[in-house]
């Protein structure tokens, strides 16, 4: 390496969004000497990046952010349902100075590689910036949705025009004012993206792979009296959030389609899609298991679609029929079927025919080739693993993350790695994070594992792991969890199905936050059952 500093810190935490500042908080409080790497310019993590026109949160203000100081919640105050990506990274920015947090945080530096050594029972961090330091911990904040998916499109490096991911959006902004766009995906990041780019561009043409299925958000400004509301039941959200499977305050069903008939099932749609948000899919509790009650709602959203659209086949285009409704992250959207009305607007299915190349003038699909200015990823990530496999984490023994991950990601409870001492995964693969509102899950992940080395520094652990048994475990019983479900009947990131090559296996855990919560506590009140430790002259 080139030049570098060699220091020592008890943990080094990797990434400064929403978990990583959490973390540094926690570890700061027990008194460790922490150092945290941060790949962008500023904090925010994944608000830090998505920068592009539309970008939005789908949980709603009031519960997607922290809970665990009770000031912070009542002098920060949300102006919208859904708060843009500016208000939430101005919010995580508020949170960086609020707690002093910035003197530990490195900025424009990525960790670049993390290697254990079994004899000094340290981890060594190296970074792009140089810096060669140790630490008795590492810590990973480095979200499941960071590595941005660019996919493999011959031509690409000849295209005349100007060409962006939407994870990687240019922080000057990008004037689209009259221009010929083309869009390609439409996940939640395409469906917020497109109806704001309609506006501006001359012409917008939508590559569209596979259709999603997208309810209206319907977002408002929150006025005083709501704001007043929600700060005096704080307590009572939170309590609602942490014992609820989706990490979310609201109603979760209670009943299963059965239990009522066609007309009043699809009066509690149609109210819920009036009501706008998350809760549309919060009818019934089989929606993912009875494939009548699934269908029941997907033809609900295709109605939708075909009362929304005018072109018929355009419509048609739009409808998902090739996957259950959620077996993809639902999508909230403003206006997204409206934009389709629109005449500067065009929709291209490319699942039958894909795209074939991209050409110096703009998108060829079969014979087609649609002129652009500028063409947008919205291609998504290489969720969940991919920001692992960016860096060189070795084991004990020189075992390689990446390795060991070759067939799918495992993981104790999301947040350990067999083989890998010392080291703690915030929201990591095999978690029900990421299928949750995520900030709780976080919260929860920062707080067992500072809890969790509060212990292991009183009980004079110097190395800490899951077993194996304890992983194959827990691997399994997320892997039951899933099984039989709708979940996999669909070709979703959740499952590694958007990256080719990609073990295709469901990375995540569906049996609910509050489920998880129980489990984690009990591991922990078991004095960490499940994991080996290494004390001084006593192996437990
Ligand atoms: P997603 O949900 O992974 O969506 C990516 C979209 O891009 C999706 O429509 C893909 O189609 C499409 N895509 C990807 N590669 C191609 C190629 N080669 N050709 C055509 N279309 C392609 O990412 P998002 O950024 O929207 O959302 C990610 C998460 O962020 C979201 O779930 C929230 O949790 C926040 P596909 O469906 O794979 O056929």
């Amino acid at each position: 390496m080139g030049d570098h500093t060699v220091d020592d810190y008890d943990a080094i935490v990797v990434g400064a969004g929403f978990s990583g500042l959490y973390m540094l908080h926690r570890l700061r409080q027990l008194g460790l000497r922490c150092r945290v790497y941060e790949a962008g310019s500023g904090v925010g993590g994944a608000w830090y990046w998505n920068r592009y026109p539309g970008a939005r949160c789908d949980s709603e203000s009031y519960f997607y952010c922290y809970s665990f100081s009770e000031e912070l919640l009542q002098e920060w105050t949300w102006s919208q349902r859904f708060p843009e990506q500016q208000e939430i990274l101005r919010y995580l920015d508020h949170v960086a100075d609020r707690f002093d947090l910035r003197p530990d945080i490195q900025l424009d530096t990525k960790v670049t590689a993390a290697i254990y050594d079994g004899g000094s029972r340290r981890w060594t961090v190296e970074t792009s910036r140089g810096d060669r330091v140790t630490a008795r911990y590492v810590v990973t904040a480095i979200g499941g949705l960071s590595a941005a998916n660019v996919p493999d499109i011959p031509g690409l490096d000849d295209f005349e025009g100007r060409w962006y991911h939407t994870g990687q959006w240019p922080h000057e902004g990008v004037d689209l004012e009259g221009l010929r766009v083309g869009v390609i995906g439409t996940g939640s990041t395409g469906t917020q993206l497109i109806p704001v780019v309609a506006e501006q561009a001359g012409h917008l043409v939508v590559f569209q792979r596979t259709p999603n299925f997208s309810m209206p958000a319907r977002n408002r400004p929150l006025d005083e009296a709501t704001v007043a509301e929600i700060k005096a039941t704080y307590d009572e959200i939170w309590r609602r959030a942490k014992s609820s499977p989706g990490a979310m305050p609201l109603p979760g069903p209670s009943i299963a389609f059965d239990e009522v008939d066609e007309d009043e099932a699809r009066r509690r749609y149609e109210a819920a899609w009036e009501n706008g948000g998350v809760l549309v899919l919060q009818q019934f509790n089989d929606l993912m298991t009875n494939p009548a009650s699934n269908e029941f709602a997907a033809e609900f959203f295709r109605d939708k679609i075909a009362t929304i659209v005018r072109d018929p086949e355009t419509a048609r285009k739009l409808m998902p029929t090739t996957y259950p409704i959620a077996a993809k992250r639902p999508v909230l959207d403003t206006n997204y079927y409206e934009t389709f009305n629109r005449s500067n607007v065009e929709l291209v299915d490319v699942r039958a025919t894909p795209i074939s190349a991209i050409t110096p003038r703009g998108i060829r699909v079969g014979d087609a080739e649609y002129e652009l200015d500028v063409i947008i990823f919205a291609t998504g990530f290489d969720a969940v693993t991919g920001a692992f496999a960016a860096i060189d984490i070795r084991g004990r023994d020189g075992v390689e993350l990446v390795d060991k991950w070759r067939d799918g990601p495992t993981a104790y409870l999301g947040l350990a790695v067999a083989g890998f001492p010392n080291l703690f995964t915030i929201n990591g693969p095999c978690n029900p994070a990421l299928l949750t509102n995520v900030p709780v899950s976080i919260e929860h992940d920062v707080e067992w594992i500072s809890d969790c080395i509060a212990y292991v520094e009183a009980e004079h652990v110097e190395a800490i792991e899951p077993t194996e048994e304890a992983e194959h475990a827990w691997v399994r019983h997320v892997g039951d969890a899933v099984a039989g479900t709708l979940y996999l009947d669909a070709d979703s990131w959740w499952m590694g199905a958007n990256i080719e090559g990609k073990p295709r296996r469901f990375m995540l855990y569906v049996g609910g936050h509050d489920d998880f919560r129980r489990r984690c506590a009990e591991v922990a009140e078991q004095g960490y059952a499940g994991f080996a430790m290494t004390v001084p002259n006593r192996t437990a």
